[in-house]
């Protein structure tokens, strides 16, 4: 009797050791993928919100979208990154260099509402909305849409502006489908990793946004956006025959980053796996433990020479 014990024992502790985590698509049949109401106009609505003033990927992002004509860019918002060694006001930072860029590509014209300076809620916790002139944008576009049709918002920085928004009139989350670039993400463990810059510039209204059933997410997480790692010496080489859009693009590289050989264009690879879904396959995933379970979108990989020859053909827009 007692080695029987022992021999079921073992075989307990051998099965659950060597038994490798289940698929998530057989572990949680029952979770909805949300899909937002309606389709597309034709082209499609976009709005843009930024953190244009961290990093310079979104500077980047910015002139790849601009010339888009696939896209109806309804208007770019701005957005907050504060953080201990940002200095203060870091939206009215990203609000100026979008006015910077809108005026190279004379497109003044476009909207640029100013996004909030603070996250929603409070550092510890909470979802308080911010409202802003970005979270009145969002609203207003979103009601003004034709019966049926939706538009997508994507943030490439903090989700502040976005879910703000959506707490102040949560009917718009239907018609809204959300690419976000955040987080980090093992597909083969199935395992997230809040630490990540976007997410912790305010953690509360990326939970928020994952916590919205209503709500159809996109995510290009930080894990894979890394793969999009741009070469100075050739990037510099093809900015230089940009004229005034490329020029600008160049000096804001020496002026952040002047000893970097290479630079990460996490705000870009989302941009081209947007337009071109051929770019990045992505895959429903589980959303974390911590939060209302439900599936959302996450890319997997993405194809560098295909965004690349993409970009910088786009860009021939800007030559003079
Ligand atoms: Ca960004």
């Amino acid at each position: 009797m007692r080695y029987r014990t022992i021999l079921l024992i073992c075989l307990f502790i051998t099965h659950h050791a060597c038994t490798p985590a289940e698929p998530e698509e057989e572990a949680t049949p029952s979770l909805a993928l949300a899909e937002a109401e309606g389709a597309f106009g034709d082209p499609v609505k976009l709005i843009l919100d930024t953190d244009t003033a961290n990093e310079i990927d979104d500077l980047y992002a910015i002139a790849r979208l601009l010339p888009e004509d696939r896209i109806n860019l309804l208007g770019i918002t701005s957005a907050q990154w504060f953080h201990v060694l940002s200095g203060d006001s870091t939206v009215y930072q990203s609000q100026r260099l979008n006015e910077e860029m809108l005026g190279i590509a004379d497109r003044m014209d476009l909207p640029h509402p100013l996004g909030a300076d603070m996250i929603m809620g409070m550092p510890w916790g909470g979802d308080e909305a911010r409202e802003s002139e970005a979270t009145t944008f969002i609203i207003d576009q979103v009601k003004a849409l034709p019966e049926g049709e939706k538009l997508v918002v994507m943030s490439i920085g903090a989700t502040t502006n976005l879910a703000s928004a959506i707490a102040l009139a949560p009917e718009i989350a239907p018609k809204i489908v959300a690419y976000t670039l955040g987080f980090q993400y093992d597909h083969e463990r199935g395992v997230w990793d809040k630490d990540e810059f976007n997410i912790r510039r305010d953690l509360n209204a990326a939970n928020f946004l994952l916590n919205r059933e209503d709500l159809e997410l996109h995510i290009m997480p930080t894990s894979v956006a890394v793969k999009y790692t741009w070469p100075r010496e050739d990037t510099f080489g093809r900015l230089d025959q940009l004229g005034a859009m490329g020029a600008y693009l160049k000096q804001k590289w020496l002026e952040r980053f002047p000893d970097n050989d290479s630079w990460v264009m996490w705000d870009v690879a989302l941009v081209h796996a947007f337009l071109d879904p051929d770019m990045a396959p992505e895959t429903p995933v589980r959303t974390p433990p911590e939060n209302v379970q439900r599936r959302i979108w996450m890319y997997s990989d993405l194809d560098f020479s295909a965004m690349q020859t993409d970009y910088w053909e786009t860009m021939n827009y800007w030559k003079p």
